[in-house]
């Protein structure tokens, strides 16, 4: 066995101990987005990667689960893993059904490939644009991608940075499959919430009847952690985004915990917090079940009891 790689410099490392929610999650709760880190001594990392994570394995991930009261997971391939999807489906078959997976697969992948896929339980792929996370793919691969998963019934997880979409908007119109956009497409949180950026992506959303997971306040807030007046309300500059995502699509939202949050060096969340995030977003008791339950439900175990 070669030896690990140290983790990247400053990387910060999941929340240990995550306090108890004060906002009690509906059963049947699906975390629609999060991942797997290795472990590195059983999964290694992709040689391409751009960073190199702590472990954050499928055990930490299902403890996680149980304490926040979670009931189903959807991991998303994580870019220090490359199109090497072993850690991603190891974990979505030892949840025995309550889990589903995304994948990350080149163009020249077989159907026989992406059957044994499937039947594992992966039901998308995710085109990154991130470039600190990924080099750019040509459309092309991208495009042959997309024809091969489309006949699944599988759908295609976009993550960019919402300067970008301007430029990738047509590309994404001309995709075949069901959308679904990563961190309601990066808003930078400084600028009005009906600004033209912010306008721009809830247009493409309606447009194209894109999902939008209402994810990572932690990760686009500029504000921060910091609670207001002694409430547990952080992350109050991102509330407004999730806030309008959540009343226009109520049908085509979906939240997530994003664990075990790669690329954070100014803070780790409390996981816990983040569940408390949620009845700020999404305020009534039937946009909470939406969020959380037939949503990822009907993407992810279309037919299935809660
Ligand atoms: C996220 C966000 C990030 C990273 C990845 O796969 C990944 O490496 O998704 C990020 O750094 O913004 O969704 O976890």
């Amino acid at each position: 066995m070669s030896a690990l790689s140290p983790k990247t410099p400053g990387w910060l490392d999941w929340y240990q101990n995550p306090s108890e929610p004060t906002f009690r999650l509906p059963p049947g709760t699906v975390d629609a987005h999060c991942h797997v880190f290795g472990p590195q001594a059983e999964f290694p990392f992709a040689p391409e990667r751009k960073y190199t994570p702590c472990d954050g394995g499928k055990d930490e991930l299902f403890a996680l689960r149980d304490r926040l009261g979670v009931a189903r997971n959807v991991i998303v391939q994580a870019t220090c893993h490359g199109a090497d999807n072993t850690a991603m489906v190891d974990a979505v078959r030892a949840a025995d059904g309550r889990a589903r997976g995304i994948a990350t697969v080149r163009p020249d992948i077989s159907e026989s490939e992406l059957l044994d896929l499937d039947a594992a339980g992966v039901r998308g792929v995710r085109f990154n644009f991130v470039r600190r996370l990924v080099d750019a793919s040509p459309a092309d691969d991208l495009s042959t991608i997309a024809k091969k998963v489309a006949p699944l019934g599988w759908h295609i997880v976009l993550y960019f940075e919402s300067a970008d979409l301007p430029e990738l908007e047509g590309f994404f119109g001309s995709l075949p499959t069901t959308l679904v956009v990563d961190h309601m497409g990066r808003p930078d949180v400084t600028q009005p919430v009906d600004g033209p950026q912010f306008t721009r992506f809830l247009r493409f959303v309606e447009d194209n009847d894109v999902w939008v997971k209402v994810t990572c306040p932690e990760r686009l807030s500029v504000a921060g952690p910091a609670a207001l007046d002694g409430e547990q309300r952080a992350y109050t500059d991102v509330v407004p985004f999730g806030r309008r995502v959540v009343r226009e699509f109520p049908d085509r939202v979906l939240w997530g915990t994003d664990w075990p949050h790669p690329n954070l060096t100014d803070h780790m969340p409390d996981d816990g917090l983040l569940v408390d995030h949620v009845p700020h977003v999404a305020v009534t008791a039937e946009e909470q079940r939406k969020l959380l339950v037939d949503n990822p439900m009907s993407l992810y175990w279309p037919g299935e009891d809660r």
